[in-house]
């Protein structure tokens, strides 16, 4: 494990630009033990709104072109728009920098085939944005599984359910074009989904998907012409998973009146769990033959990450799963430990991504 700070070089700036840089300013007061960070170059194609927000979250310089950024730093966030995470992901595994990227690992299975590649071949850590495994609750649940709490698993359901396309008048962004996004709220909500069921459950074998847009044009912000809408706005699918569960799958941007509503509920031969992410420091658990479902408050100090943050019942919330994920990250890179979610793990999620509009296409179940 090296002394010296690791160097942090991040594409992006938005959002999830926010999440990261927020997750590592809390690092050093409440992971003392994570490798610290200095946060040398933020990456922009807008010069001037990447110095706007270098100096907001605190980086050192800016560049205008990732190929200026990757050779100086130790790791290296990607969190463009998706059709961006693959080429300056390549080129910083292929010089052993660590990168971690954003979800969906990328617009395409060819493409995520050759980020994963590349990740095998590199020295570095290479890490997908799956955060949701880092909510306590998940990790909570995740532990009752392998314990044998649920006995055999019988049933997965998973939703993810946004609103903000509800209003035809919402503006045109990258995350309705095909080239960049790869997919709608398929790629966007339903990787996460995925992600967790094959973190919780297992593997997928096949899937019987079906995909909709329900508004074909949107004008993008600022302009006057509409642009198509060339992904899916919404996705349910059936799937069948290798220990022989049954399970259903919805994400949708259009569930009017709900914010960021990923649930899910898994029931087994002897018991069963309920997560829902707007209530999440809690799981709601089955056991034996009781007569309904517990709720436990997953704060307490031997709760996973619970020794870390403030005395039981104090709750935490969305921005804290990627504290945890990036201590985790960073430990791994710094002392070269392994990591999960990696891009094997992306691509896994980008073949189920594709094995849906592939069924939806034919109107049959396509094997993963
Ligand atoms: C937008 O739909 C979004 O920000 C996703 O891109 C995130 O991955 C999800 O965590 C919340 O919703």
């Amino acid at each position: 494990m090296t002394d010296e700070p690791l160097s942090v070089g991040m594409l992006g700036y938005g959002f999830m630009g926010d999440a990261h840089a927020n997750a590592l300013r809390s690092l050093p007061q409440f992971f003392p033990d994570a490798p610290a960070v200095s946060l040398d170059v933020l990456v922009g194609r807008d010069e001037t709104a990447a110095r706007e927000a270098a100096d907001r979250l605190g980086f050192d310089r800016v560049a205008t072109d990732w190929r200026d950024a990757i050779d100086d730093v130790d790791v290296f966030y990607n969190l463009g728009p998706n059709d961006v995470h693959v080429e300056p992901s390549i080129a910083a595994l292929e010089e052993d920098v660590h990168v971690l990227c954003e979800k969906p690992l990328a617009p395409t299975v060819e493409a995520a085939e050759r980020m994963a590649d590349a990740a095998a071949a590199s020295d570095a850590v290479a890490a997908t944005g799956f955060n949701y495994r880092f909510v306590p609750a998940v990790q909570y649940a995740k532990q009752l599984i392998e314990d044998g709490a649920l006995g055999e698993i019988r049933h997965a359901r998973f939703r993810y359910l946004q609103d903000w396309l509800v209003d035809a008048d919402a503006p045109w962004t990258w995350r309705m074009d095909a080239e960049s996004a790869g997919s709608g709220a398929l790629g966007d909500l339903g990787a996460h989904s995925f992600d967790l069921a094959r973190f919780l459950v297992g593997d997928v074998d096949a899937v019987s998907g079906h995909r909709e847009t329900f508004v074909e044009e949107r004008v993008p912000e600022g302009e006057s012409e509409p642009r198509s809408v060339t992904v899916d706005d919404a996705f349910a699918a059936h799937a069948e998973f290798a220990n022989g569960a049954m399970g259903t799958f919805e994400a949708t941007r259009y569930a009017t009146g709900r914010k960021n509503g990923h649930t899910f509920e898994i029931d087994g031969s002897e018991g069963a769990l309920r997560f829902d992410l707007e209530r999440l420091n809690e799981l709601e658990v089955r056991r034996g033959d009781g007569r309904g479902f517990e709720t436990v408050l997953v704060t307490d100090d031997d709760d996973p990450y619970g020794e870390h943050w403030w005395p039981a019942g104090h709750v935490l919330g969305w921005e804290h799963t990627f504290v945890h994920e990036n201590s985790e990250f960073l430990g791994a890179a710094a002392g070269g430990g392994e990591y999960a979610p990696d891009f094997a793990d992306g691509l896994a999620v980008q073949r189920l991504l594709d094995a849906v509009e592939r069924s939806d296409d034919r109107r049959e179940w396509v094997t993963v």
